[in-house]
């Protein structure tokens, strides 16, 4: 698995005239080596190199197959190690990721190594990342299944009385306790008015009778995320409630019926955009339907109005349009999909229409 990532890399590396690449981002790394410590690694046509110190040489001896384990002095730069390497090499064309570098750490690589060309990339090995292998997809879905379990558990110790943080600390044992080695990214779980804020982060308040409750989570399976959103309501819905909830999970079905291969992100983005705006809540969906998931929460391809990128095979997205009007409060649903040769898989399986607690 690891030799054909490799393999596909380096291709790519020559088609651009570049000798050698530095891989600074830890999820590529681990996509390429299955190394989770820190550490850099530099790909060239023949060997590979992980540039690593003490504390994880053991650790990388036994992630990594195939690659040399460098050990670098305590105190040294690991740009400059890697460099040296480099400059030993003989390699003059390296590629580096440009969003993992500093500035400081750029203007010391040329200035010491004056005689190597250094060209910037964006998203070079992201891009591979995008179409997920059925490996892949199964650890993602193990994630989902963690995640399913946890919101069911957890609506059942939502009810007045309880705070939003409490909830947040159950729900994130039950996740461990049930196979999550960490959260997928900072759990959102907001209440009544706070609902509003689209990426609040958990407080003290106390729940009510009458809140919105919105909790925007997910688990972590061998380094792989999943990504949920349901919105749910304490006591009876109001009016208002129903209708705002109704017209996003609206918007919600009808994006991911639009979903199969060779469609564009954005078009997906505006199948429910133009559902929320003609319900009159168009102002109050300011985020984009949704993102790849993979080793990271948010990664390529967008489903925003920006999302130019075609869907393809063994993508996988969320599609999570929500309205939050200020001082009143919001609701977001989100699903995770992978794309099929024909279609779609929903990998959430938690039911959306609106739960009453
Ligand atoms: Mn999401």
């Amino acid at each position: 698995m690891y030799k054909t990532r490799i393999k596909k890399i380096t291709e790519k590396l020559f088609e651009n005239n570049i000798d050698g690449f530095v891989v600074n981002k830890p999820e590529n790394q681990y996509y390429i080596s299955g190394f989770s410590g820190e550490g850099l690694i530099i790909i060239t046509g023949r060997k590979n190199y992980i540039i690593t110190d003490s504390r994880y040489t053991e650790q990388a001896k036994n992630e990594a197959q195939g690659f040399e384990i460098i050990e670098r002095q305590k105190g040294t730069s690991p740009f400059l190690i890697s460099f040296h390497i480099i400059k030993d090499l003989g390699l003059k064309i390296i590629g580096f990721e440009s969003h993992s570098l500093t500035v400081k750490e750029y203007d010391e690589l040329v200035e010491t190594y004056k005689n190597i060309t250094l060209i910037k990339t964006d998203g070079f090995i992201e891009q591979l990342r995008t179409v997920k292998d059925s490996y892949e997809i199964n650890l993602i879905k193990s994630a989902q299944k963690i995640t399913d379990k946890a919101f069911e558990y957890i609506l059942g110790l939502i009810k007045p009385g309880v705070s939003e943080l409490d909830l947040v600390a159950e729900l994130e044992f039950f996740m461990k306790k049930n196979g999550s080695k960490s959260k997928a990214f900072p759990t959102i779980l907001v209440s009544g008015p706070r609902t509003s804020l689209p990426h609040g982060s958990p407080s003290e308040r106390i729940l009510q009778s009458g809140d919105f409750v919105t909790i925007d989570f997910g688990a972590r399976f061998s380094g792989y995320c999943s990504d949920m959103t349901r919105t749910v309501v304490i006591g009876k819905p109001s009016e208002r409630q129903l209708s705002i909830y109704n017209t996003v999970l609206n918007a919600q079905i009808k994006a991911i019926e639009y979903i199969k291969p060779g469609i564009i992100g954005k078009d997906a983005d505006s199948v429910a955009r133009k559902i929320i705006s003609k319900q009159g809540f168009g102002d109050y969906f300011g985020h984009g339907l949704g993102h790849g998931v993979g080793l990271e929460i948010h990664e390529a391809p967008s489903l925003s109005p920006k999302g130019e990128s075609h869907l393809l095979p063994g993508m996988i997205v969320t599609v999570e349009p929500g309205i939050y009007i200020e001082k009143y409060g919001g609701v977001r649903i989100e699903d995770m999909v992978v794309i099929t040769k024909n279609g779609f898989e929903n990998l959430t399986n938690s039911e959306k229409q609106l739960i009453c607690l």
